[in-house]
Order: C-alpha cells, then structure tokens, then sequence
C-alpha cells in the first residue's frame, strides 16, 4: 500500500531538468573530494515537522493535509505514521531520520502508559529500519510541549517535574538505543526564563547540568555508544534560555565537566535569532571540537521567530559546507532538516518539493564548497593575512610567550608596522565566481 501514490521515487536528473519531482544537484553517489554526496550531507528528515506538524500558528488553525492519520492517540495511527514515513524516506532518498519520544508516540498523561507505547512504537520502528536501511541520526525527548513542563524540565521549579524529566529521558534513551541512534539530543526549549523576578538561575542551571550528568552515567550504565548533543537556541518559547548560543553552551559544559560527553548540534534559525551567523556558531563549535551535527534550516530576517523555513540561500549552504569540509566531515552527525512547509504549502506534495529544495541547496552548497577549496585563493589569502606569525617576531611571540618589556623593545626599535588590506569585497568576490 503506497501513501503518495502519484509520487514517484525521486531521481537525479541533473541541472537542466525542469521536473519538479526530480533532483537537479544531489546526485548520491556522485564524488566530492573523493567522497560520494550522501556521506558527505548524510540527511535527516525529522519526524516531528513531516508528520506531525499541522502547520498551525500562532493567529490560526493547522492546514496540513494528513490523510493517513485518524488523529488519535492509538499505537496503531502511532504504527500507521511510522509506515508513511518510511515511505517517504525511501522516495526521497533520505538516510537518516530524528524524533522526539513524543512524536513517534502519544503521550498519555501516564508515564508507565506512554513508555510503554514508546517501546512498542520503537520495535515497529526497528522493523522499517532493517528492511529500509535507513538510520536514526538522533533521538531526544519532548521536554517542552506537555503543560506539566511550562516552568522548565530539567530546570522547573518543582523537584517532582525534574524527575519526570528525568523518567522520560530515561525512556527516551532506552528508545534510541534500541533503534542504533548515532546520537541523542538535548534541546531545552524551557530551559530558562521568562523573568528574573520568580526565578532562581544559579539553582535552575545547577539542575540542568545534574541532568545532564545523571544522562551521563544512564549511558554508561547501558552501554550506549551514540553521542550526545546539546542545541542552542536563545530564546522562544522561553524569554532567555541558557543554552543560548555555541559559546554559552561551551561554557556551560566546561563549568560542569560535561564537555567530554557533548557535543553541538548548531541549527541555522537558531544562530540567527541569537544575532549570529551560521558560520559563526559553527565556527565556534568546530574551535572547540565540538561540532556534531546541524540542524538545517533557515529563518527569515524580517520576522523575528524560529520560522523554520527549508535551506534554499546558496550562500548559507555554501558557507555551511565550507565548515563542514574544513572540519573534515561528519562523524555521527549529519543535516537534519529542521524544516517546515510553509502553511500555506499544505499538501502532500509540498513535502516533497520542500525536502528536494533543501538536499538540491546543499547539494549545490557541497559543490561550491569543494570549489573554493580546489580554487585555494581565499584559503592562500588567510594563510598569508597571519604570515607575520610564522617567522620573526610573531613566531617568538607565538613559541616564547615574551614579556611586555621585550614587545616594548621591539616595537622602539622597529618601523610602524605598514597596514594591509582585509581584502573583504575580493574575498566576496571570489565566493560569488564561484556560485
Ligand atoms: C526547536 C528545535 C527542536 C530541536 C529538538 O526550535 O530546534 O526541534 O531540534 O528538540
Ligand atoms: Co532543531
């Protein structure tokens, strides 16, 4: 039984295909600096967003067409997405997949219950995976949706809502180790505040991070080998959350020994909405060696909210690819399409242009990437900015570590240094001829 009967298996038809349902840029086993695409962009579909989100907003109704789902909270409509997902991973070709536990299965307002649908809902899971071959990227909990998280998981108020988180991770865990996650993520969505005035932060951040440590040990306890990630976000739905950027979660990690257990998984709306670019987010995690994975998406500039809209901005691609490339690919991560449709684009068939748009975006992105390296003037370009550091003065700084006193007698007896160019619009300019 097919869901997307008049969808045919998206192929690779190259750049001057006009079919709307076929790939002009991603061509899978096509090799990039000697390594085939797939395994360079290694994609992810997230659950939550193809089916489960009805594209709702804030002013309106959802619109999303969904004929496949009765809307109850049943295992077996749960069994039923499960079947039309795959469907969909196998026509567009997509490798991996993420979910929360709650999206794959009910919640139903009884722990025992709920774990119990989960556990059933991951053995159908299984099954599709060993007959797909597809693989879950990540897996994480829904700590934010529920009414009983409204202050915070990890970080509420009531020690009785910590331990419910902690009782859902448990079993959000045990779920992705049964599906050979890669990774499990933590996203504290209300891991923050909306005021100082009621809010105990050193008490609330202290919390999060004995969580975090307890997922630690519930991962050595089990033998889980996937990797952690935390994903910043600054803000929405709460007012401040702690894990605002790359740098604050870094900090966080190193001020509670965690740093050895986590890496980032660094979403693109999210940069933007904490004043960053992607670049620099990932940049921040690459320096650290902390770069585990992406979230794929971007947001729009003249709203201010996590619009989540699908990668289509060949620069953002492009420069995303670049990072990548650099820090020498993926490991465990991979680009989950953190992604949603428009709502008025609300039927079946937008998913599918939508996923499309975003693997041809980064398919392209791959592609300009690897030519500015095969180009080398912008890399010849930094190199040389910092050569002054590999041989004199900057090399003695740099090995010797001098005194003041010594860089005082240099800088007396030496010339006023000559000022150099940033050359910045040459650079702009050589990344356009490349796109
Ligand atoms: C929310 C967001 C989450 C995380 C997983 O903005 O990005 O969907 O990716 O909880
Ligand atoms: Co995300």
């Amino acid at each position: 039984m097919s869901f997307f009967p008049d969808i045919p298996k998206i192929a690779y038809e190259g750049p001057s295909s006009k079919n709307p349902l076929a790939f002009k840029h991603y061509n899978p086993e096509q090799l990039v600096e000697g390594k085939p695409m797939r395994d360079h962009l290694r994609f992810g579909a997230a659950y939550w967003h193809v089916m489960r989100n009805g594209l709702s907003d804030p002013f309106g109704a959802p619109t999303a067409l969904m004929p496949w789902d009765d809307y109850s909270d049943s295992v077996s409509n749960a069994k039923q997405r499960a079947d039309v997902f795959f469907e969909f991973l196998d026509k567009t070709s997509i490798d991996f997949y993420c979910f929360h536990d709650r999206d794959v299965a009910p919640e139903l307002n009884d722990y025992t219950k709920s774990t119990e649908a989960l556990m059933e809902v991951t053995s159908h899971l299984l099954q599709h995976q060993q007959s797909s071959g597809k693989k879950l990227l990540w897996g994480t909990a829904c700590l934010f949706g529920h009414p009983r998280y409204a202050h915070g998981a990890g970080t509420a108020p009531d020690a009785r809502v910590f331990a419910y988180a902690a009782a859902q991770v448990k079993a959000a865990m045990d779920a992705t180790q049964a599906l050979d996650g890669l990774g499990y993520v933590f996203w504290g969505g209300r891991e923050g505040y909306g005021s100082l005035l009621n809010t105990n932060m050193k008490r609330e951040v202290e919390h999060l991070a004995m969580l975090l440590h307890m997922a630690v040990d519930y991962k050595r306890a089990i033998g889980f080998t996937g990797q952690f990630y935390i994903e910043p976000k600054p803000r929405e739905p709460s007012t401040h959350q702690y894990d605002s950027d790359a740098a604050a979660c870094l900090n966080f990690l190193r001020e509670f020994d965690l740093l050895g257990d986590f890496k980032l998984n660094i979403e693109t709306n999210h940069a933007t909405l904490a004043g960053h670019t992607m670049e620099h987010e990932l940049t921040v995690a690459i320096n650290a060696g902390a770069l585990g994975s992406v979230d794929a998406n971007q947001g729009d500039t003249l709203l201010g909210w996590d619009t989540d809209q699908f990668p289509t901005d060949l620069y953002g691609t492009s420069k995303v690819m670049l990072k990548v490339l650099e820090m020498g690919g993926f490991t465990t991560g991979g680009l989950n399409f953190d992604a949603k449709r428009r709502r008025e684009s609300h039927e079946p068939l937008d998913l599918f242009h939508a996923h499309i748009g975003g693997m041809d975006a980064f398919a392209r992105g791959l592609k300009i990437a690897a030519a500015v390296r095969a180009d080398g003037r912008i890399d010849a370009f930094v190199k040389n900015r910092y050569s002054s550091w590999d041989a004199g003065i900057g090399q003695h700084i740099e090995s010797a570590k001098p005194t003041f006193a010594e860089l005082a007698d240099f800088v007396a007896n030496n010339p006023e240094p000559a000022l150099a160019s940033g050359r910045q619009e040459l650079m702009e300019n050589i990344l356009n001829e490349l796109i």
